[in-house]
């Protein structure tokens, strides 16, 4: 608990973003790997991969494997976004990002829903957290991401010259997670291996804002059939449902289902 209030306090008021170690083991990470780049490549054949300057994003991730059903809700990583962002809360985008040897860095952002919001941003209440999972080691050499320590009390779109003098690379792990605050400057460095890396990005933000990907995209039923209360609700899904599509705006109360014959 005090480790979880000390990460609170270290992504809100301290630097902006924490590396928790050993969260998912190193067969976890490298079975996660391995499934992103085999269903890249089946993605890409059909031209469903998204890709700028040798880097790729495969999306609808969270149907493409239980292990990443399990990520998305990981007690640890789960406990302190809720903690940040309230327990309200959905998932608005999961993807993989795959950084090829000789890519250039993505250029340095604050993360969604920021970047689609005019300047200066809200300090209050935050938008949103992105959790960047290591399913590799992250190396000086291979892309791993930059951040700049303490931007997120800025509230500004980032400052490339700033950004270049403070930020920090971030190395890590296989099996680390990186947590961070929507309004911390970031970006990633160059892959000068001829190594692909990848990383899981996941996106939470408070229920009220659109989501930044669609989470019906290669829908797997499967996945909506055994998922956890607690996905269900941060996919949206527990909203969908044909027994109760709506809800009374004014008390919040769940309509009954219709009555068919
Ligand atoms: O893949 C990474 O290391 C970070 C990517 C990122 O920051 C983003 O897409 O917002």
């Amino acid at each position: 608990m005090i480790e979880t209030d000390n990460l609170v306090r270290e992504i809100t008021t301290g630097k902006g973003y924490v590396v928790i170690p050993d969260v998912l083991t190193r067969e976890e990470a490298k079975e996660a790997r391995s499934l992103v780049l085999h269903h890249t490549k089946l993605e890409r054949e059909k031209g469903k991969v998204f890709h700028h300057e040798n880097k790729e994003r495969l999306c609808g991730l969270i149907y493409k494997g239980t292990i990443f059903e399990k990520i998305v809700q990981h007690p640890q990583v789960l406990a302190i976004i809720e903690k940040i962002l309230g327990t309200d809360i959905i998932l608005g985008g999961f993807s993989a990002h795959i950084i090829y040897q000789n890519a250039t860095r993505m250029g340095n952002h604050v993360d969604y829903p920021y970047w689609a919001m005019p300047a200066p941003f809200p300090s209050q209440p935050i938008l949103e957290v992105q959790t960047i999972w290591l399913v590799e080691d992250f190396t000086e050499n291979n892309g791993a991401p930059l951040f700049a320590p303490d931007t997120q009390k800025l509230g500004t779109w980032p400052d490339v010259e700033k950004f270049d003098k403070i930020a920090q690379k971030i190395t890590g792990k296989a099996g680390s997670v990186i947590i961070s605050h929507g309004l911390c400057w970031h970006d990633t460095s160059e892959n000068v291996t001829p190594t692909p890396r990848v990383s899981l990005l996941g996106n939470y933000t408070p229920s009220f804002i659109h989501p930044l990907e669609e989470n019906l995209y290669d829908l797997n039923t499967d996945a909506i059939d055994r998922a956890t209360p607690q996905l269900k609700k941060l996919l949206r899904h527990s909203l969908k449902t044909q027994e109760k599509p709506f809800f009374d705006i004014h008390n919040k109360h769940l309509y009954q289902s219709p009555v068919t014959s």
